[in-house]
């Protein structure tokens, strides 16, 4: 069992030694993204004070105005990930398509990530955080990116909250980190992180209760009658977050608009289920595992339920 403090480089490292077949490329690919990430989350406190944030005069493939925040960590992760040459290709919510660095010929992987997720709370000083899904290189193509969310080799998120936090997976448990900004480190501060089997708080944004089917309202009906707790912040590295150390069902379903819901899976949905899963709570799509689907496009998008596993029975009962 690892000791609490250790340093998350010693951690990989040592989580490799374990298997005698590796080569240190997932060590180098996963320092490749802690390098990219205190850097964003030096930025993301610097934020209100070098003048960095606002909108600029851009819009994403998904149609969303990109702060300049969004972008600069785009830039970050593009950059580590390219130069640590780990990795086939890149997939970015910012970008319409993957990027191949030249450097990453032979790289073993290829990455998908949101560099800065729930950026529209960036002005009202709420957390944001930073999501990535890791899978082997297969083909060689673009098809490497669209492997089911079960046969990521590694997958986690950075939170930049009240204080920064890496939690990630490689399929043997989730370990959180927490940065100690006096000397630049994440050291091991949540080993073993599992959630409860069944818990205390529902996370939705009620604000579609109107759009969605009758299963799904009578659920939700069912959750108030009992008097559970809702909690929703609206950036979804922060609201998985809580459910993995409090338990609980996050969700973001389909509505009568959106037939696919919000979130897409390669860099929100699979990696966010992937570490739902290692901490032993369930995560689906209503009919799915998420973990199951074999992805179709780059910025697809599924409806999403994850959390402790009796919530999720329960849910399904209802839908
Ligand atoms: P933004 O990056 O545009 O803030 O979106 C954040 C997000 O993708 C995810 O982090 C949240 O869980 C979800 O959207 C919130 O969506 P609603 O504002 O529709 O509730």
């Amino acid at each position: 069992m690892a000791q609490l403090g250790m340093d998350l480089n010693r951690f990989i490292l040592e989580e490799e030694r374990r298997h005698p077949l590796a080569t240190g490329s997932l060590t180098l690919a996963l320092t490749a993204v802690e390098t990219a990430t205190k850097i964003i989350s030096a930025n993301v406190r610097m934020a209100g004070l070098a003048n960095v944030l606002g909108k600029i005069d851009k819009v994403n493939i998904q149609g969303e105005e990109v702060q300049k925040l969004d972008e600069m960590s785009n830039n970050l992760l593009i950059q580590h990930l390219s130069d640590s040459g780990q990795f086939y290709g890149l997939a970015s919510e910012e970008l319409d398509d993957a990027i191949f660095p030249e450097n990453g010929a032979g790289g073993k992987y290829v990455i998908a990530f949101d560099p800065l997720d729930g950026s529209s709370n960036i002005d009202v000083n709420v957390n944001i955080g930073t999501i990535f899904s890791i899978h082997k290189t297969e083909k060689e193509n673009e098809e490497d990116f669209l492997q089911e969310g079960l046969r990521q080799v590694a997958a986690g998120y950075v939170v930049y909250g009240s204080s920064t936090m890496l939690v990630y997976t490689t399929g043997k448990g989730v370990n959180g980190f927490t940065l100690d900004p006096s000397v630049g480190m994440f050291l091991l501060s949540h080993p073993n992180i599992r959630l409860p089997d069944k818990g205390k708080i529902y996370s939705i944004n009620e604000g579609n209760y109107t759009k969605w089917d009758a299963p799904l309202k009578r659920y939700i009906d069912a959750l108030k009658q009992r008097g559970t707790k809702a909690r929703y912040i609206g950036s979804m590295v922060a609201d998985v977050h809580r459910t993995l150390i409090k338990g609980g069902i996050f969700a973001y379903p389909a509505d009568e608009k959106n037939k696919q819901g919000k979130l897409r899976l390669l860099y929100e949905a699979s990696p966010m289920s992937f570490l739902i899963d290692q901490a032993g709570g369930r995560a689906t799509t209503g009919k799915d595992d998420i973990l199951s689907i074999k992805p179709d496009s780059l910025h697809q998008r599924v409806p999403v339920f994850l959390g402790s596993r009796d919530d999720i029975d329960e849910l399904l009962g209802f839908l």
